[in-house]
């Protein structure tokens, strides 16, 4: 396991700031392993092997000189009932970087290893306290954005996506066993469902499988949260939107055509999700080397958003360049906005886009009616509702498909009459698929790689 150190030792007792870094009222060194009483024995002023599991204490840290390094609690949790599956203490000491640090190199110098990222939960995740799929969830819930990432990640934290992978792998497991007698008596031929119930029943499972793979867009969108990206000619009041949008002066408005060179990024929350908003320079023909490269990134941005609001302006009629961008953006995923509708209208014509809306960015006219049309557009098929199981991790997502696409070729070979060692094959490998996403059947570079995405301290 090199994340940690080549051989993992199960029960090394290790330790590390389990607070984020930066002044706080309190924070936490945390200690697991066999040894954490004994270092906290050696470092805390009062009789730590007499504390009952679950206990707090208060005392004082003193380092090996036995001077006082701070006042401090002491939280005791033995065995199986801690986090990792492992005795651990949990010192509560004075928020602040220098006098944390103290704390932990006092608990490093009584014996402690310094953590590696993640390791606690790999300790947790070694004893069986939690599987893969679990153990990721924890690192989810930590770097959440938004309410919604939050309700999904703690949903897969209480093992409701284990569940479903464990269901799909029992059914598997059951017609795997059905195959194999067949390859075992042959003359018998399938003795105990008929060919039909089994393309049934394992169409069934392959359904279910690709629809929760399919979770993985929305599931993205909760997770990373989504790019907005402000496009148009000159002039249209992108830069008015966004400010209106954010609620703050962030970008300079002007009435000179040209007035935003550069791509300037913010952040929204909305609905709650995490948005990032990108005001551009407006597209426009021009020699001009600056304004050129400040419209090459227009059409970056625009590309990588995952929704572009289009802009146009009410007032005025459709330019030729309005008409050539309308026809460049996508429909999908474009929501044309007319700003400016305090002003007198220009006469309007009909646009065959999906997505067409109404605003004024001066006077924060029709922008329920827009964001509304921001949600549409991100959740296509409707959002998820908060019991809704998603998958949120790319590796679920390709674990998922594989074992899908092994489901379907065993479909197709009971119809073409492939031999049934072949179609066993695929099961396995469809039920070894399944078994990454919580933890079975997984190398260790994997492993390795999983947990060392974690802060320390978890
Ligand atoms: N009346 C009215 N004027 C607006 C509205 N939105 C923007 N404007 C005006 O339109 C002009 C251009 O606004 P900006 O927000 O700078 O436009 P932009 O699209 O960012 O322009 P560039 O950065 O040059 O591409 C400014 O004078 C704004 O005050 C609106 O809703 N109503
Ligand atoms: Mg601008």
């Amino acid at each position: 396991m090199n994340f940690t150190h080549q051989p993992y030792i199960p029960g090394e007792t290790i330790a590390a700031i389990a607070t984020p870094p930066g002044e706080g009222g309190v924070a936490i060194i945390r200690i697991s392993g066999k040894e954490a009483l004994a270092v906290a024995a050696k470092i805390f002023s009062g009789k730590v092997f007499h504390y009952q599991t679950h206990t707090a204490h208060y005392g004082q840290i003193l380092n090996d000189k036995k001077e006082i390094v701070d006042h401090a609690l002491l939280l005791v949790m033995l065995g199986q009932r801690s986090y990792t599956g492992e005795d651990t203490v949990e010192i509560h000491c004075h928020g602040g970087s220098l006098i944390t640090r103290r704390v932990l190199e006092t608990t490093l110098k009584a014996g402690a290893r310094a953590a590696m990222p993640g390791e606690f939960t790999f300790k947790a995740f070694i004893n069986g306290k939690i599987d893969l799929a679990q153990a990721e969830a924890v690192q989810e819930l930590i770097c959440a954005k938004n309410e919604r990432a939050v309700d999904a990640a703690s949903q897969q934290l209480e093992g409701a996506l284990s569940q479903r992978i464990e269901n799909y792998q029992l059914r598997l497991t059951e017609l795997t066993a059905i195959l194999e007698a067949w390859v075992d008596f042959p003359e018998e031929g399938l003795e105990f469902a008929s060919m039909e119930e089994i393309v049934e029943q394992l169409k069934q499972i392959s359904d279910e499988m690709q629809a929760l793979s399919e979770t993985f867009h929305d599931g993205k969108i909760l997770h990373e949260g989504l790019s907005i990206c402000l496009a148009g000619c000159p002039n249209v009041g992108k830069s008015s939107l966004m400010n209106a949008l954010l609620n703050k002066e962030r970008a300079i408005v002007s009435e000179i055509a040209g007035t935003t060179r550069d791509v300037l990024d913010d952040f929204m929350r909305l609905n709650g999700l995490h948005f990032k908003l990108s005001d551009t320079a407006g597209i426009r023909q021009t020699e001009e080397r600056i304004e050129k490269e400040g419209i090459r990134r227009s059409r970056q941005t625009m590309q990588q958003a995952d929704v572009t609001l289009l802009l146009l302006d009410a007032s005025r009629a459709l330019t030729a360049e309005d008409e050539l961008l309308l026809k460049e953006v996508p429909k999908d995923k474009t929501i044309v906005v007319w700003n400016k509708i305090d002003l007198p209208h220009a006469a309007s014509c009909q646009l065959d886009f999906p997505f067409v809306t109404h605003v004024s960015a001066r006077d924060r006219q029709g922008f329920e009616h827009l964001l509304k049309m921001i949600d549409q557009v991100v959740w296509k098929k409707g959002a998820p509702c908060k019991e809704e199981v998603v998958v949120t991790n790319v590796r679920h997502k390709e674990s998922l498909l594989c074992a899908t696409e092994a489901v379907k070729r065993v479909i197709d070979g009971l119809h073409t009459s492939v031999s049934p060692e072949f179609l066993t094959i695929e099961m396995r490998l469809s039920l070894s698929e399944l078994g990454k996403i919580i933890g079975k059947n997984i190398s260790e570079d994997i492993l390795s790689a999983i947990f060392s995405k974690f802060c320390i301290g978890k």
